[in-house]
């Protein structure tokens, strides 16, 4: 039975609970645990993109006074032979990657030796005495050469191939043959850095009376990271806890398995003292991902009315050097060819294939958006290059091809149970007045400005779970559980298996328990993730929380619900059927002068056993997990208009109209604050930012000097609108929506762009559309000024 909401938080603009603690510089982060007798790790790390280790000489490290220890690959090979990456889809080659280099190295950055001393500059001292031998070999760079041969950038894959696959619905070379028009283009996006503000770390003690395990950790995962010391390292699991500090972001990077998460309980265990790292800018940017960098071949075969028959994708990651577990570098190409091509367009046949090249780079992980962004992009830029050729505006070349009825299976067979995506297009077009825009731009040219109005429509998935999971080829995600307990005096512990990156989920997680249990949001506090020892969860990952772990608070509340109601019921001498709970009060419906006090019963839970129904258990206290047994679809879109400057090339975003819907939604404040962040992380996707590798794969942007994020002064206004279709399918109609913005604004603001620069004649194909890019398409002659 669905649980009872009583929706008086849910939907309610309530300022964030954890901001107290956090804007008043009372959060503690990774970096500010301190344990009696800490130690240090600092790593030395490959400064060649690929070459065969020859030798290395620690004596000298290890001879420094103050070190307790220096490992090198072979080491940890003692204890693990590496971590093995795969996705479970056809055509997937899996890797496994040493915790620290063994015969090979195969990306600048990439761990060699770590050493232990009692402070981090004598650790760093040390790691500066190592001495590497290299046998340097080519490294390979660029992803679509590799994939037809010659030098290996990882010897365990001998063509480079860790993905190569795909399938075809319908009959895509009839659809191509009889087109009226076909529209196509190769999209890239650039190598993107998720950049939490904090950057990873962990630190651990081992106690070997009892062989305890604690390990910090600065992660999105820690449940997954448990499992794995047992199976990686043969801790046993019942021994071991892993606790999230309170984390600076994530975005995606810190949803992985790590070596450096291995590698320091096993030197807590070697050195008996507690054991630190915490990463430093430049590692973070070399080592703990990269994301988003793939080419996109597009083609929509068109009818003589601007109906679209047929679309073929290739989509083709630039991967790095190993899978990262769980999410490895086959995600982002298999994702963006296999689930992102309709989008919300009914578009009957489907040609779709996916590769991944391993190159000397840094492994491609979890970022926003994994394969949703640069599939949107390519979905979306190319749906504007359709409109222009059939002279149609971008509003109306997407209505003549958006699903209408629902529930609704694509080409590829995924089920849409509900949406909103035509009201999207209507409604944007009605918050940009499209005409009027038209006619603003047409005399702004006349003044030698140009502005440009760019569309992007998505399809978010959301809510991953056992079932999504399975079918992305995971296989690391399934429920979570929360913890549901009720003191004697009506106030109520929720603890779940979420951890927390700025989501804000102590705040919306308390919305949902109060609905349920009738009582105010100031009486619940809401513990998630910041132990293992806590209810289960499978991370902050793919918009799931809302959904997965509310769905788990919201049963856990029902549970305790039903208890409360029972007791209420003996102590009212009334039917339970006729029991409401509100406003921390038990009351007969209709009857509001019966009403006693949410607190009294549960105090005669626990004490008075007179009011207790026959056989009733007094425990106030219940864990229940969520599971959605389909995938959860939120939607939405955004328009953006920008102005691109004559003189430095630069695109400035004037302004970005947003349309969301994200079904019930919880916390409206919190979920536009998502929007924002997530649209300015595409801005800075499509305009700043990208990670750039030299032709000897040294990385040169190592430094926030040289990667480019957006800051506040490129954060435009905002207008948004919510739109509000529930899913049937999960408790109170929730969807996640935590990826929306950055997995279509990069569509919207090179839409935009192309469109400022229609006059010119020319458009961009690749993230980041730089100064440089634009200044070089208005030039007359195309070439960079
Ligand atoms: N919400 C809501 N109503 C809904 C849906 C969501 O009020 N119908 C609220 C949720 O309760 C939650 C927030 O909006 O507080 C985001 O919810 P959800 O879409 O479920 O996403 P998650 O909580 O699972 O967060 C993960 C998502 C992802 S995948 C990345 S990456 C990401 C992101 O959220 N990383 C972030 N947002 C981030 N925000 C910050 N500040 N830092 C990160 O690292």
């Amino acid at each position: 039975m669905a649980p009872v909401v009583t929706a008086r938080n849910i939907g309610a603009r309530l300022p964030r609970e954890e901001d107290r603690k956090l804007l008043t510089g009372r959060g503690e982060y990774l970096a500010d645990v301190r344990l009696p007798g800490q130690v240090h790790a600092a790593f030395v790390r490959s400064s060649l993109a690929h070459a065969r280790i020859t030798g290395i000489d620690i004596t000298e490290a290890t001879a420094l006074p103050g070190v307790l220890a220096v490992w090198t690959g072979a080491d940890a090979a003692a204890h693990c032979e590496g971590l093995v990456g795969e996705l479970s889809v056809a055509g997937c080659v899996p890797t496994t990657m040493p915790l620290l280099a063994q015969e090979y190295v195969r990306f600048v950055g990439e761990a060699i030796a770590v050493v232990v001393a009692e402070d981090r500059y004598i650790a760093e001292d040390a790691c500066d005495l190592i001495a590497v031998d290299y046998d340097e070999l080519p490294p390979v760079l660029d992803p679509r050469p590799a994939l037809e041969g010659g030098p290996v950038a990882n010897e365990g894959l001998p063509d480079n191939v860790a993905l190569k696959g795909g399938a075809v619905y319908g009959d895509a070379d009839k659809a191509f043959e009889n087109a009226h028009k076909v529209v196509s283009a190769t999209y890239h996006t650039g190598r993107l850095a998720a950049l939490p503000m904090e950057t990873r770390g962990c630190a651990a003690t081992y106690d070997w009376t009892t062989q305890e395990l604690r390990l910090w950790t600065s992660t999105q995962v820690p449940h997954y990271v448990k499992y794995c010391l047992t199976a990686y390292l043969g801790f046993p699991e019942n021994h071991c806890e892993v606790i999230t500090p309170d984390t600076g972001g994530g975005f995606g990077q810190k949803a992985h398995l790590f070596s450096e998460e291995m590698l320091i309980p096993l030197l807590a265990r070697e050195v008996d003292r507690p054991v630190v790292w915490v990463e430093d800018r430049r590692e973070n940017l070399m080592t703990a991902t990269h994301a988003h960098e793939q080419f996109v071949d597009i083609a929509y075969a068109g009818d003589e009315n601007g109906r679209l028959t047929a679309v073929r994708i290739r989509a083709t990651g630039d991967g790095g050097a190993y899978h990262q577990p769980p999410w490895s570098m086959a995600v982002e190409p298999w994702c963006t060819a296999m689930v992102t091509p309709s989008g919300a367009y009914d578009i009957p046949v489907a040609d779709l294939t996916y590769e991944a090249a391993a190159t000397n780079k840094c492994p491609i992980g979890a970022y926003r958006g994994v394969g949703y962004m640069a599939g949107t992009l390519a979905r979306e830029c190319l749906m504007d290059e359709a409109a222009r050729a059939y002279e149609l505006s971008p509003f109306d070349i997407r209505r003549r091809n958006v699903v209408r009825e629902f529930p609704w299976v694509n080409a590829q067979g995924i089920t849409y149970d509900e949406g909103s995506w035509l009201r999207t297009i209507d409604e944007l077009e009605r918050m940009v007045d499209y005409e009027a825009f038209r006619r603003r731009q047409a005399d702004l040219r006349e003044q030698g400005r140009y502005i440009g109005l760019g569309l992007s429509v998505f399809v978010e998935s959301s809510g991953e779970s056992t079932a999504m999971s399975l079918a992305h080829g995971m296989g690391d995600i399934y429920h979570d559980t929360a913890t549901v307990r009720m003191e004697p005096n009506g106030t109520v512990t929720v603890s779940t298996g979420l951890t927390t990156q700025g989501q804000g989920h102590r705040t919306t997680m308390a919305q949902v328990a109060a609905d349920v249990l009738g009582i105010p949001v100031r009486d619940i506090t809401v513990r998630s993730g910041d132990s293992t020892s806590y209810a289960w969860g499978s991370g902050t990952v793919g918009s799931r929380s809302a959904v997965v772990a509310g769905g788990a608070v919201l049963r856990a509340a029902d549970a305790i619900r039903s208890k409360l109601v029972s007791v209420a019921a003996e102590m009212l001498k009334a039917d339970a059927a006729d029991i409401e709970l509100a406003d921390g009060k038990a009351a007969v419906k209709g009857e509001p002068d019966s009403a006693v006090n949410i607190a009294d019963v549960a105090a005669s839970i626990y004490f008075d056993q007179s009011v207790w129904p026959d056989g009733f258990d007094p425990t106030l206290e219940v864990t229940l997990a969520y599971d959605p047994a389909r995938p959860v679809f939120s939607n939405g879109g955004h328009a953006v208009i920008v102005e691109l400057d004559p003189e430095t090339g630069f695109a400035r975003v004037e302004k970005v109209f947003s349309v969301e819907d994200c079904g019930t939604m919880i916390n409206p404040e919190i979920v536009e604050g998502q929007l924002r962040g997530g649209v300015v992380q595409g801005i800075g996707a499509a305009l700043l930012e990208r990670l750039v590798y030299d032709s000897a794969g040294q990385l040169t942007t190592t430094t926030l000097l040289d990667y480019h994020v957006p800051t506040l002064d490129v954060a435009p206004p905002f207008e948004i609108h919510h739109l509000e279709t529930p899913s049937a399918h999960t408790p109170a109609g929730i969807k996640g929506m935590g990826e929306s913005g950055l997995i279509a604004a990069p569509a919207a603001v090179l839409n935009a762009v192309n469109d400022a620069l229609s006059c010119f004649g020319t458009s961009l194909y690749a993230l980041p559309a730089t100064p440089e890019q634009v200044l070089g398409a208005m030039s007359p002659s195309g070439s960079v000024g």
